[in-house]
């Protein structure tokens, strides 16, 4: 109830999630999927502390996609991109918890595959920029955008985490 309530609130105030309850979109592209990342990308936000509260595989429609990376419209690449992660289907997912957009661009690493670091998920597991196997919100206010366009409200579960209050003090 209370979840609800803070859910309206941030909807209807366009405030967004803050503090603990910020929240962000990550993806698991086509090439991750392929590559049987998943069970190792989701661990690392769990073990992390961050909290799961959307998730699903979806194949993404050409028009999803391109509202998704509307600001890249005019690179040269952007054709294969859009190729690229209709490719197959894609893990969507929202993570909450403190700082979760700062810290899980930390997580993912560079967008060049080649400029990340090892202990990074892209910097572990992939090489080249065009088959960089995750997507995370780069700001607070892009995963609000990008979490509306992947998910309705009722796909985004609160839940109590029982393990809160040994990763918050
Ligand atoms: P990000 O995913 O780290 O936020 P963006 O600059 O937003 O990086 O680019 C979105 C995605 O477009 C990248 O993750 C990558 O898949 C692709 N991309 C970016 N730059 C290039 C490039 O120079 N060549 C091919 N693909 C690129
Ligand atoms: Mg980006």
């Amino acid at each position: 109830m209370i979840c609800l309530f803070l859910s309206m609130f941030a909807y209807l105030f366009q405030s967004g999630w803050t503090g603990v309850n910020e929240r962000t979109f990550i993806a698991i592209k086509p090439d991750g999927v392929q590559r049987k990342l998943v069970g190792e990308i989701m661990h690392r936000f769990e073990k992390k502390g961050f909290k799961l509260v959307g998730l699903k595989l979806v194949q993404a429609s050409e028009d999803l996609l391109k509202k998704h990376y509307w600001d890249l419209r005019s690179k040269p690449f952007f054709r294969a991109l859009m190729s690229y992660m209709s490719s197959g289907p894609v893990v969507a997912m929202v993570w909450e918890g403190l700082d979760v957009v700062k810290t899980g661009r930390k997580m993912l690493g560079e967008t060049n595959p080649a400029d990340s670091l090892p202990g990074t998920i892209r910097g572990d597991y992939c090489v080249e920029v065009g088959r960089n196997v995750i997507h995370g919100s780069d700001s607070v206010e892009s995963a609000q955008k990008e979490i509306s366009l992947w998910f309705s409200q009722s796909e985004l579960q609160c839940w109590e985490d029982s393990s809160r209050h040994w990763i918050y003090n």
